[in-house]
């Protein structure tokens, strides 16, 4: 059974209003883009693009997940005149993964109301329709950041089950390495628990207006996004359009729909089978105007890496800024005249930096490693080596100038493998 809650009549008129006014797409769609194309046009002067439906009508999952639009024959013509239904059994494979869902009825703060369960429950829900029942049939319940990939390869098989990273995406510095075929399974895992959260290959589901607040994306990474089933509606900010998204203290606003033209974001309606570009360091807002299944990527490569140094930078500055009392009171146990004390401290602030923000000096640095020691996709699909070399010596020049290092040792000698591997020391 495949059948989902139907849509009342408010939330019909609410997703008209949404599809009103669509402007004109400012951002190219392309049926083929060449890597060179969009290092130069996309990657470097970081702006988004879309790519076409047919760059995912051969994965898997568009046939799977897809069933006929409803009230429509199953000629071509009327495929093309709306978007599918989304097939819930062919997911009831996956029923077992325990899925992080959000309720986008229940705002909490900057977040929603979060649980973690099974798949197949929230299925259940969607399929048992909600009619008459009260329960609503799973109305607002987002299934988000679920780690497919991870899950299917923790299970001893291959993503291409599922989909086909885009050629021109495959440079991905943090989910290396891009590999159609099955990692080994990881051990251990009980089948009840959710997959590692080290990966940024997310799935999303979820019915017609559910929706991700307005954000920008985790380290200042790039993202793109793929619509299995349904379309979505995205506003875009770049850096420099964020005024009128900021509430009376200067917070970012969690939902723009509710300020005047929307806060003045780029409106783009992208179709199903179409695959968008975020830039890194835009602020974006998503909703699902059909019910929707997506697949995304974080990632980041070259290019960006400055963009990435400097995120990672100013996190930095607020976890300091949140324990400057430790501090103070490292100080005093230690003395300010010992060797110590700023050994401890810098300790102290990348323990943090490492929960709170993903990462420290540490990860960034072992991830160019990494990544210059097993590039993620061949030299047709990267940036020329000098670029990419260039890049990685901005950052080297601009780490040289912290504290960090001198102090962290560890992180130096990784820093002079890099130059080693690129061939110069950069000071
Ligand atoms: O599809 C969504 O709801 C959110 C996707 C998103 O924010 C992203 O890909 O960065």
């Amino acid at each position: 059974m495949s059948r989902v809650t139907p849509l009342s009549a408010g939330e019909e008129d609410e997703i008209s209003q949404l599809l009103d006014n669509i402007p004109a797409r400012p951002y190219p769609t392309y049926d083929e883009l060449t890597y060179d194309r969009f290092l130069n046009d996309h990657l470097i002067p970081n702006t988004p693009f879309l790519l076409s439906s047919k760059t995912t009508s051969t994965w898997p999952a568009s046939h799977k997940f897809r069933l006929a639009p409803a009230f429509s024959s199953s000629s071509y013509s009327s495929y093309q005149a709306g978007p599918s239904r989304p097939n819930l059994s062919a997911l009831r494979p996956y029923a077992h993964h325990v899925v992080p869902i959000a309720n986008t009825l229940r705002p909490q703060y900057s977040e929603f109301e979060r649980t973690e369960r099974p798949l197949g429950d929230v299925l259940d829900q969607w399929e048992g329709g909600g009619a008459g029942d009260g329960r609503g049939g799973g109305r607002g319940m987002y299934v988000k950041d679920w780690h497919l990939m991870a899950e299917i390869e923790g299970e001893g098989r291959g993503v291409e089950e599922i989909y086909e990273v885009p050629e021109c995406l495959r440079d991905d510095w943090l989910n290396p390495p891009y590999t159609p075929s099955p990692r080994p399974p990881s051990s251990g895992r009980s089948k009840s628990t959710s997959a590692s959260t080290s990966d940024f290959r997310f799935t999303y589901l979820g019915p017609a207006l559910t929706y991700t607040p307005l954000h920008r994306d985790v380290y200042g990474s790039y993202s793109w996004s793929a619509n299995i089933v349904g379309r979505k509606i995205w506003w875009l900010f770049p850096p420099d359009r964020l005024e009128a998204v900021r509430d009376e203290n200067g917070e970012l606003v969690f939902d723009v729909r509710r300020l005047e033209v929307q806060g003045g974001g780029i409106k783009v309606l992208q179709e199903e089978g179409e695959v968008i570009f975020v830039p890194s360091g835009w602020h974006h807002q998503v909703v699902n105007v059909d019910f929707c299944i997506s697949i995304n990527h974080n990632f980041f490569s070259s290019p960006t890496l400055l963009s990435i140094y400097n995120t990672l930078c100013l996190a930095q500055i607020r976890v300091e800024d949140a324990i400057s009392d430790v501090k103070e009171m490292i100080i005093e146990r230690l003395g300010r005249n010992s060797d110590g004390w700023e050994k401890e401290w810098v300790e102290e602030v990348q323990g943090l930096l490492e929960r709170d923000a993903g990462w420290g000096w540490r990860g960034f640095w072992r991830t160019i490693v990494q990544n210059l020691k097993d590039p993620p996709a061949p030299q047709r699909l990267s940036p020329p080596k000098e670029m990419r070399n260039a890049w990685i010596k901005e950052v080297i020049h601009l780490y040289q100038q912290r504290r960090e290092w001198v102090i962290l040792e560890d992180v130096t000698r990784t820093i002079a493998s890099i130059e080693g591997t690129l061939g110069v020391p950069v000071q």
